[in-house]
């Protein structure tokens, strides 16, 4: 019996500044409705889906700042996504900003994912690594990308989870630009990576690669996705947002590296596939046979 997965990548359109989460939560219990009448298992959204991309502001008022912050999930706001998840019988992924705080009050802010099975109860988290962009207000830039300033580096690696029949792993936006990201997965056989993300047309730093934005977005995800051969579902928040563009692009990727299912605009969309994990095995017992053919006594420079 082939262990097929029908996922869908439900890609958001742009969220404004002044848009509620019970708004977007509601945007994606529509995306999700619909996904499961097509067959769904599981719904994968974006990173920080709840809330417009609020990186791309300098504040100081830690107030505000945490306006954007979940303290628990579910909360009042998102719960109905997840009451949703239950009643359909569809798992989904999901991004946040989260805070937490321990018994001596010492209070921590990370951009989350987390996976939550189909009966609505969350089966793993992970919380982002590679946060891009920097740590005080540039105003050269055409708007900010403060991660730096408003999480810190993720504290659980990279976990696989064995969820939905299948092993599956989580990163966030900027870690699937970095080959490290998939190949910690592939290490622990992932079958499933699945992604969010936030990315801009224009990246301040080197304007001259913004024409190049989709074409390095599909890049690294169908690397990693061949490289480790494992199932890729990278999924955006997309169009203009507050003045900013963000690309689209939301795909579903196969082990030997083609999409197999791709959003075509640059709003509120689901792309769907049947994704069989069993076709792994075609790259990772072949030309990525890890135990065979990699050679970790030469790659001493990565850890070093
Ligand atoms: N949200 C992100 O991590 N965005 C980055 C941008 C800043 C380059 C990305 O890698 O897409």
């Amino acid at each position: 019996m082939p262990r097929i997965l029908t996922i869908a990548a439900a890609q958001l359109g742009p969220i404004a500044k002044d848009e509620s989460r019970s708004s977007a939560v509601a945007r994606m219990i529509a995306l999700m409705t619909h996904a499961a009448e097509r067959g769904a298992d599981l719904v994968v959204f974006p990173e920080l889906a709840l809330t417009t991309f609020f990186p791309r502001w300098y504040m100081e008022d830690q107030a505000e700042i945490d306006s954007y912050f979940e303290t628990e999930m579910p909360s009042a706001e998102t719960a109905p996504l997840f009451e949703a998840a239950a009643r359909l019988g569809v798992g989904f992924y999901l991004g946040y900003a989260e805070k937490t705080a321990d018994d001596s009050g010492t209070v921590r802010r990370f951009n989350t994912s987390i996976i939550v099975g189909p009966d609505g109860t969350i089966l793993g988290k992970y919380r982002k690594i590679h946060l891009p962009g920097h740590r005080e207000n540039e105003p050269w830039r055409a708007f900010q990308h403060l991660e730096k300033r408003y999480f810190e580096r993720g504290d659980l690696g990279f976990p696989v989870h064995e969820v939905f029949g299948g092993r599956v792993g989580m990163c966030i936006c900027n870690d699937r630009r970095w080959p490290e990201t998939f190949r910690m997965l592939g290490l622990q056989k992932a079958e499933l990576v699945v992604l969010g993300y936030n990315t801009p047309v224009h990246y301040p730093p080197a304007p001259e690669h913004d024409h190049l934005q989709d074409f390095h977005n599909h890049l690294v995800m169908q690397a990693g996705a061949y490289q480790n051969g494992t199932w890729v579902v990278g999924v955006a928040k997309a169009g203009r947002e507050e003045d900013c563009d963000l690309i689209g692009g939301t795909c579903i990727i196969a082990p030997t590296g083609e999409i197999v299912a791709q959003c075509t605009t640059l709003g509120d969309e689901i792309a769907i596939a049947e994704c069989d994990l069993d076709r792994c095995r075609e790259i990772q017992d072949n030309i990525f046979n890890f135990n065979v053919h990699r050679q970790p006594d030469q790659y001493g420079l990565l850890t070093r």
